[in-house]
């Protein structure tokens, strides 16, 4: 049994609505850089990745720290109000993959070959692969309450997520199509942004069980401080462009509180790379 809801999502099916659906999500990402495709996993593995994200999520690993939106130091020799001199709170709160089972639904999920093949298409590429790192490949992302993912953009090209628990109030995904680019750093509006201006402003708000591909390179985006008393769980697919990826000692000790042998090791070889 499929935990993707296949009759409403027909990604293993190749023909003209499996056609359709690519379509449309190529379109949204050309357009905003982001899909949402709600109610993408069945009403029961919903249920279960639920449970197993609440199950889990006592074992996350925390961390809070100031952070500006390129997760870059500060510089002095800028003006103040210079994005990079705006710090903000963050907390994160990560599952490592090395907790998530092999009979988790989560990992059915993240290990289904259609679902692979589809976000490539709808990515226009060739193929991907699963991210080689032993803590980093699946996660849980947990926002207790009263935490947020202030503004910033990723370091890498891409995130594909699947909410399994929403917040009571708060905790919403906001994001600025494309605020920058290859050659523009666009920092007056990015400065306007971080201020509270909300005119390039997108907000998301979608229920469990949706799950999202982003490009946040060049898109501003956060996730707004959680309210009420329930915490938000996203489950992170990571994926790479290149098989056999793995994350370095200190990044991996930071996010999860620990690294493996196999991080050591890669360190060693010089095979890590630095950021995610
Ligand atoms: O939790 C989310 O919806 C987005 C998280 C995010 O922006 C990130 O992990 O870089
Ligand atoms: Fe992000």
């Amino acid at each position: 049994m499929s935990v993707i809801d296949l009759a409403r999502y027909p990604i293993d099916r190749p023909g003209p609505e499996r056609e359709a659906l690519v379509a449309t999500c190529r379109q949204q990402l050309a357009e905003t850089g982001c899909v949402v495709l709600e109610g993408f996993v069945t009403q029961d593995a919903l249920a279960a990745m639920n449970a197993e994200g609440r199950d889990l999520a006592p074992s996350a690993h925390f961390n809070t720290t100031q952070t500006n939106c390129y997760s870059s130091g500060d510089d002095s020799a800028l003006p103040e109000g210079h994005p990079k001199r705006v710090f903000m709170e963050r907390t994160n709160g990560f599952v490592a993959g090395d907790l998530i089972g092999p009979d988790y639904a989560v990992r059915g999920l993240y290990e289904n070959e259609a679902l692979r093949m589809f976000v490539a298409e709808c990515m226009q590429v060739e193929q991907i692969h699963e991210y080689g790192d032993p803590l980093g490949h699946l996660v849980f992302n947990v926002l207790r309450p009263g935490t947020q993912h202030p503004w910033h953009f990723d370091n890498n090209g891409f995130i594909v997520t699947l909410l399994t628990q929403k917040a009571e109030a708060g905790g919403k995904f906001e994001y600025c199509p494309r605020i920058r680019s290859e050659n523009d750093e666009n920092i007056g509006a990015v400065a306007a942004t971080l201020a509270g201006d909300e005119a390039l402003v997108h907000r998301l708000d979608p229920e469990p069980g949706s799950l999202q591909i982003f490009y946040g390179r060049h898109s501003l985006h956060r996730v707004t401080r959680i309210e009420g008393g329930r915490e938000r769980h996203t489950l992170i697919l990571g994926y790479s462009d290149t098989p056999g990826e793995i994350a370095d000692v200190e990044r991996t000790k930071r996010l999860f509180g620990r690294a493996t042998d196999e991080h050591e090791r890669a360190a060693r070889e010089g095979r890590e790379r630095v950021s995610v």
